[in-house]
């Protein structure tokens, strides 16, 4: 069974995780295969909004510890793996000029909540959860969770996340501002879909950069980050899709943007 299932449709680059035996925990084939999914969403042109997801009840239930010998020193070292697959792939995601959309569709625990939020916008199922699971078995958050969490929940949110690995419904990470919104089981395949194709056809350079902008706001003053607005904007006044969204609004149409 391949780990990760890729197609492409209408712009729209779908990975699906997929050992739904194990709740999709990350092994060494599944970062393997997400590392060639990132590969092609960064150099096809057609790639336009890459969407992720899990197959079978889970989203993704972190590191798999099964595939661990707790009797070899060597791979005890934890940061191996970190070094190896989660951090380039976290950054990877969060450089790849164009929008990645979530769909959390069951629990997400350890590295794979945390792979989750690393995503541009994130849409969960009603019953899904999100855990930090490191805890439970005496590690650290990881895969970017110490950096998302207090950024996006506040920092006694996120510490009373991380020290008690409580699970955290889909409404409260909601509610927390974690994720972008919950809906109904059987909504989210349509809507997390709805939102990928929509983003496809969408400006793409123009939504390369709200992401870049967003995200470098963390570590910006205002001032610099004034500069970069500048910046920006200068580098998408001169697409295509600028010059196509002002033409169809003064012409009363649809946009009709090729990602220029
Ligand atoms: O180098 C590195 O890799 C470092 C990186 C570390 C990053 C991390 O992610 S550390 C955190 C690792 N993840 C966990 O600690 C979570 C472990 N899983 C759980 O706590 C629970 O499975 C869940 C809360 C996620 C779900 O619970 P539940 O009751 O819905 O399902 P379950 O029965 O526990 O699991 C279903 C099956 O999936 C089960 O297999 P079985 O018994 O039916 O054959 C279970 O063993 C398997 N499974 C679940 N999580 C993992 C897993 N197998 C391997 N690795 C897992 N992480």
């Amino acid at each position: 069974m391949e780990p990760v299932l890729v197609s492409l449709e209408s712009g729209v680059l779908r990975v699906t995780l997929n050992r739904p035996d194990k709740l999709n925990a990350f092994n060494a084939d599944l970062h393997k295969g997400l590392a060639a999914a990132m590969t092609r969403a960064e150099n096809e042109a057609a790639v336009r909004c890459v969407l992720i997801t899990g197959a079978g009840r889970g989203f993704c239930s972190g590191a798999d510890l099964t595939q661990r010998d707790m009797k070899s020193e060597a791979q005890l070292d934890m940061g191996a793996g970190l070094e190896a697959h989660y951090n380039p792939l976290v950054k990877r995601m969060r450089a790849l000029p164009k929008p990645i959309v979530c769909a959390v569709n069951g629990v997400a625990a350890g590295a794979g909540a945390n792979f989750a939020l690393a995503c541009d916008i994130v849409v969960a199922a009603r019953s899904a959860s999100f855990i930090q699971a490191f805890v439970k078995i005496g590690l650290v958050p990881d895969c970017g969770g110490s950096y998302f969490l207090p950024r996006l929940a506040g920092t006694q949110r996120a510490m009373a996340l991380a020290m008690t690995g409580e699970r955290l419904s889909a409404e409260d990470a909601e509610r927390f501002g974690l994720i972008w919104k919950v809906v109904d089981d059987g909504a989210l395949e349509d809507v997390a879909a709805k939102i990928a194709e929509n983003l496809a056809a969408g400006p793409t350079r123009s939504l390369g950069l709200i992401k870049k902008a967003i995200y470098d706001s963390a570590g910006n003053s205002l001032a610099a980050q004034l500069d970069l607005e500048r910046d920006l904007q200068r580098e998408v006044g001169r697409g295509t899709d600028f010059r196509e969204g002002v033409t169809a609004f003064l012409e009363k149409r649809k946009p009709s943007f090729t990602g220029g």
